[in-house]
């Protein structure tokens, strides 16, 4: 039994002695527990109803588990059997809200973190969203279209009984974009007989909301601009360098060199490619074609565009440059890629995907006193967006893409602003990390507090 009359740091070791202990075998959820919980010490401090209430015992245990049996039939006729989850973290701010991945890695570890970030960051968007992440470790990459449908079909089947608009709204994630949601919404529809915005991210034609798509990406590019303008500088003309080029890395390349920035690097499951002349509309729009619609490898880039390089197996990091964009998965960028990106003149850090940067990345760019900030702020425009979908679908009309994207605009600069205050407020000035933690914990916490004991 914790003694919640001792101080803190003696609180917060003991509970994090046996939560680890309780999730020996999840390491990626211990990781982002531990990131968040190392800059809670002041905030217990201030105001000990939070040990005493048990909060922090209460936020990492999910409110609700699913997992479950997802059979489906490949086109030759032979039976596959993978995994399926959703996790229903925490609903004390509105329903449970979070995208689904399909990925070979996806396990209960991985979700489990993936929906305990998302709660947080839900949280700072200041929509009424609650957390969760579903998926499975189906990959729909070498998938016939047919073998996909079958897939999600069949994966709705079970999914459906434990979402719904009032209670738990699934979206797209890694591997699972506008094509898999259309087939999870229509088996959703057959089975409820029920038309409504239970998922986002669906197509504009029926339900989705414009802007989506780019949401996550023009939010982290919207982000970074927010981040330089605290130290007097701007995107125009620097030199920049992402990494995944899914939905995320696309979108973020495209705001970034709307805003005037030059793109060199992006990478793939192939390799990276470095174009010293950068990204234009043009390379975009052969991009999009090659990611989204032909579903092809970065190495077909180098062919249309031979001056580039494509380097087979290669991260991105090693590029010069002043600005970087982790857009791919967690525990991308390790403490080496960080050092060397400092070496090479990065000014910025501004996350894409969830928990990109290892422990010691993190404090690599801490401790150099670059702009650094976490996923869970920086890539919440995603989410947004399909906060105002979900809003969109309630009203039954449809916003401009225009309306959609002043709303993004002011939704991140807002996320800045927090950040910014609640990092001061607890004696971490500058500090994204502890800002993004500190704000989404509050509200959160407060909000379990007010609805007692469930
Ligand atoms: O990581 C994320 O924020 C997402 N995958 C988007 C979740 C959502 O519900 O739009």
């Amino acid at each position: 039994m914790l003694n919640t009359t001792m101080n803190t740091q003696t609180y917060l070791s003991d509970f994090l002695t046996i939560f680890r202990r309780k999730n020996a075998a999840q390491h990626v959820f211990i990781q982002a527990v531990e990131e968040v919980v190392r800059t809670l010490a002041p905030v217990l401090d201030k105001k000990p109803q939070y040990i005493k209430e048990r909060i922090l015992e209460r936020m990492v245990e999910p409110e609700r588990m699913i997992a479950f049996r997802v059979p489906w039939k490949d086109d030759n006729g032979e039976i596959h059997v993978n995994r399926g989850f959703r996790v229903q973290f925490n609903s004390a701010l509105g329903p449970y809200k979070g995208g689904i991945r399909f990925h070979e890695s996806v396990t209960a570890d991985s979700l489990k973190f993936l929906a305990f970030e998302q709660t947080f960051k839900n949280s700072l968007t200041t929509l009424p969203l609650g957390g969760g992440k579903g998926g499975s470790d189906f990959d729909t990459r070498g998938k016939s279209a047919d073998e996909v449908m079958r897939f999600c079909h069949s994966f709705i089947n079970e999914l459906y009984h434990h979402i719904g608009y009032h209670t738990d709204i699934p979206a797209g994630d890694l591997g699972c974009g506008a094509r898999e949601i259309g087939y999870m919404f229509g088996q959703y529809k057959k089975l409820t007989n029920d038309f409504t915005g239970a998922f986002t991210g669906k197509k504009p034609n029926w339900g989705g909301s414009l802007l989506r798509p780019e949401a996550t990406g023009y939010g982290v590019a919207y982000f970074a601009q927010n981040m330089l303008a605290t130290r007097k500088d701007e995107l125009k003309g620097k030199t920049c360098v992402i990494s995944g080029t899914g939905n995320v890395g696309i979108y973020t390349m495209e705001k970034l060199t709307q805003l005037g920035a030059n793109v060199v690097g992006f990478m793939d499951y192939d390799g990276s490619v470095y174009d010293k002349e950068g990204i234009n509309a043009e390379k975009l729009a052969y991009l999009k074609d090659l990611v989204f619609v032909r579903r092809g490898s970065l190495k077909e880039y180098v062919q249309k565009y031979p001056h580039a390089h494509f380097r087979p197996g290669q991260k991105t990091w090693d590029i010069a440059c002043d600005c970087a964009f982790p857009t791919a998965c967690e525990n991308e960028l390790d403490g080496a890629a960080a050092n060397t990106l400092l070496k090479n003149g990065c000014r910025l850090v501004c996350e894409g995907a969830n928990m990109p940067s290892t422990p010691e990345a993190v404090q690599a760019f801490q401790q150099a006193g670059i702009l650094y900030s976490p996923g869970k702020a920086s890539n919440a425009g995603g989410v947004a967006v399909s906060g105002l979908e979900m809003t969109q679908n309630s009203m039954r009309v449809y916003w401009s893409r225009e309306e959609v994207d002043a709303y993004l605009q002011r939704i991140m600069a807002s996320i800045h602003t927090s950040c910014l205050q609640y990092a001061a407020e607890f004696a971490r000035p500058g500090d994204y990390v502890a800002g993004a933690n500190i704000a989404g914990f509050l509200k959160v916490a407060d909000a379990m507090i007010d609805q007692g004991l469930v």
